[in-house]
């Protein structure tokens, strides 16, 4: 398999952990997407989207969509419960993170580190909802060790990938207790990779 990834990506990093969590080889190809390497026509063969990550399997395929690729990784592993009810919950979590979590606080991220600052307007919009979401996760953490079906999921990595750098994004942790005691259960979990080398 070939993951195509750039490694600021927290998106792509929910693949990354997952793969190192679960043992799976893989090659990864760089693709750097402020120099838009993810809009050549060769790219875009792969992916019509234009975004990473994006896995190529051994017999052709792609696959793209963080939250798809962890569900195709993980199946049939820990990561992912068996019955039911626990599926849909992981599933809820997922679908929560790319509705309500990282259009604001993986975004706010990404305004922050452009080169030119971003309109103080939207920045507080996206931290406004990006808080929202925040409260949303501490109020559930409060009363549990993990996000859906009482175990470590990919809901939690799912979740993980871009709260642990929320700071970048101008997000204030500080008053999350039961996310950060989340947080570091994750980061103590066996296999756990950082991001990038420097995290
Ligand atoms: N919903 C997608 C979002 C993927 C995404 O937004 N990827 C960004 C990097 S985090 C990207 O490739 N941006 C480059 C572009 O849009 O050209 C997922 O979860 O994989």
């Amino acid at each position: 398999m070939i993951l195509y990834d750039d490694p600021i990506s927290g998106n792509g990093y929910k693949v990354r952990l997952a793969m190192a969590q679960l043992g799976v080889d893989c090659e990864l190809i760089e693709v750097d997407i402020l120099k838009g390497e993810t809009r050549t026509p060769k790219f875009l063969r792969l992916n019509p989207n234009g975004k990473i990550p994006t896995l190529l399997l051994d017999d052709g395929r792609a696959l793209s969509e963080s939250n798809a690729i962890l569900y195709y990784l993980a199946s049939g592993s820990p990561l992912w419960p068996d019955d039911l009810y626990g599926q849909a919950d992981v599933l809820r979590w997922m679908n929560f993170e790319q509705y309500s979590h990282e259009p604001y606080v993986a975004v706010a991220r990404f305004m922050l580190h452009q080169p030119d600052p971003p309109d103080p307007a939207v920045l507080a919009e996206k931290q406004e909802r990006g808080y929202a979401a925040l409260d949303v996760m501490d109020g559930h953490l409060k009363s549990h060790e993990f996000f859906a079906a009482g175990r470590y999921s990919i809901a939690d990595i799912a979740l993980y990938a871009y709260t642990h750098v929320a700071d970048e994004g101008g997000f204030d942790l500080g008053k999350y207790d039961a996310v950060n005691r989340w947080l570091e259960s994750v980061r103590g979990r066996p296999g756990y990779v950082p991001m990038a080398p420097a995290d």
